[in-house]
């Protein structure tokens, strides 16, 4: 099997090309990566060279380019995860959200239609479904919950989502979605919660908690997301929507407190600072729909997911402070200076 796997030198997507990698040996795999701030070609630097990958500058909505790419390649699966990921980000500028995330997604379907696939599958978010009240801890988000989005990127996500539907029910087009909730783990890009409380406990610097800090995300070991992604493209059925989640709620201040004991700082480096604009209360996934059809299951607890995270961190600063180092100052600066 050919894939191209677009955003693969983020976050999520490096650590799918990685498990795939390791999973189905004998596929190819093309990734596809306009290398923004958040893209690392680094990250892919132990497989730039090795049999079976290839990897591609190239912007999802660049039509050319992407039309050319599949005319080369003649890919059986595209796997999108390219996107604008930063909520905070979203809130300051929605254009590039609504550009890539949006008008990317419809490059990326038209191509599969003009050239032919046997999936497209579109990597989505448990944010298109809003926030849920933190005082009814029984309402959890299903597949049937209605969208209702909160942040100029959830919004895009949610359109790109309907508009997967559309290709579908309009043109046939094999899709599938995947609506998984906060992950964390290797290679997570420094501007978000965890890996930049532990990057400036580390550094001894303040733990900016926004708000009250009582924010509930439902976290989720990166490698699980993948296996679950994994298992919708081979055994998943087309059309359909599968929310990914594990059962793993946590107050953001809780999170932040458990790294500083992890790494023996002291609880006064938080500060509580202004909320982010619209912030969603809690998050919180039902993965019914893909532990009943699909057989999907979490493997990694929390408690261990965080320690090898947090180790990975600590044994992997040449990945990051290059980034810390370079325009990561500047967004800094802007984001947490007056708050
Ligand atoms: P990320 O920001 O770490 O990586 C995004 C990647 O996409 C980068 O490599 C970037 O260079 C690339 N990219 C951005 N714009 C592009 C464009 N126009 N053309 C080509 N490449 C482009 O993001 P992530 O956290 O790895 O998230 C990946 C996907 O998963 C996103 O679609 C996101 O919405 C979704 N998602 C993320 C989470 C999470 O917790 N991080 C949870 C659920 C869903
Ligand atoms: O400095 C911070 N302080 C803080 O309190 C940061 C960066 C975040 N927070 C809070 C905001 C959120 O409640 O922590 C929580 C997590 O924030 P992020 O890491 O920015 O993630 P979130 O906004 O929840 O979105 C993430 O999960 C869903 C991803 O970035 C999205 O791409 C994904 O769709």
């Amino acid at each position: 099997m050919k894939l191209i796997v677009t955003g693969g030198a983020g976050f999520i997507g490096s650590n799918f090309i990685f498990h795939w990698r390791k999973a189905h040996p004998e596929d190819t795999i093309i990734c596809l990566d306009k290398l923004t701030y958040a893209g690392n070609l680094p990250t892919l630097k132990d497989i730039l060279d090795a049999p079976n990958f290839k990897f591609v500058k190239a912007d999802i909505c660049d039509r050319d380019a992407v039309y050319n790419l599949f005319e080369t390649e003649k890919p059986d699966v595209v796997v999108n995860f390219a996107a604008e990921s930063h909520v905070d980000r979203s809130i300051e500028d929605p254009s590039i959200f609504l550009k890539t995330n949006i008008l990317g997604t419809s490059v990326l379907m038209d191509a599969c239609r003009k050239y032919g696939i046997t999936r497209y599958h579109q990597v989505s978010t448990d944010e298109v479904y809003g926030d849920l009240p933190l005082d009814r801890p029984d309402l959890l988000f299903t597949e049937e919950t209605p969208i209702h989005t909160s942040s100029p990127y959830s919004s895009s996500k949610a359109s790109a989502d309907l508009l997967v539907l559309a290709y579908h029910r309009t043109y046939g087009l094999p899709v599938t979605i995947s609506r998984c909730s906060n992950n964390y783990g290797p290679y997570h890009f420094p501007e978000k919660l965890i890996p930049l409380m532990i990057i400036n406990a580390l550094h001894d610097e303040k733990l900016p908690v926004y708000g009250d800090g009582k924010n509930v995300r439902d976290w989720l070991y990166v490698e699980d997301h993948c296996r679950a992604i994994d298992l919708i493209i081979h055994k998943g059925t087309v059309g359909e929507v599968y929310n990914v989640g594990g059962h793993n709620e946590m107050a953001n201040i809780d999170i932040v407190k458990l790294i500083c004991q992890a790494l023996g700082k002291p609880e006064s480096l938080i500060e509580h600072v202004t909320d982010r604009k619209g912030h969603d209360r809690r998050y919180a996934i039902d993965p019914t729909k893909i532990h009943n059809e699909l057989g999907w299951l979490p493997e990694t607890k929390f408690a261990d997911g965080i320690k090898k995270t947090i180790d990975w961190y600590l044994n992997h600063e040449d990945w990051w402070q290059p980034i810390i180092d370079g325009d990561y100052q500047n967004y800094y600066q802007k984001m947490y200076g007056n708050r």
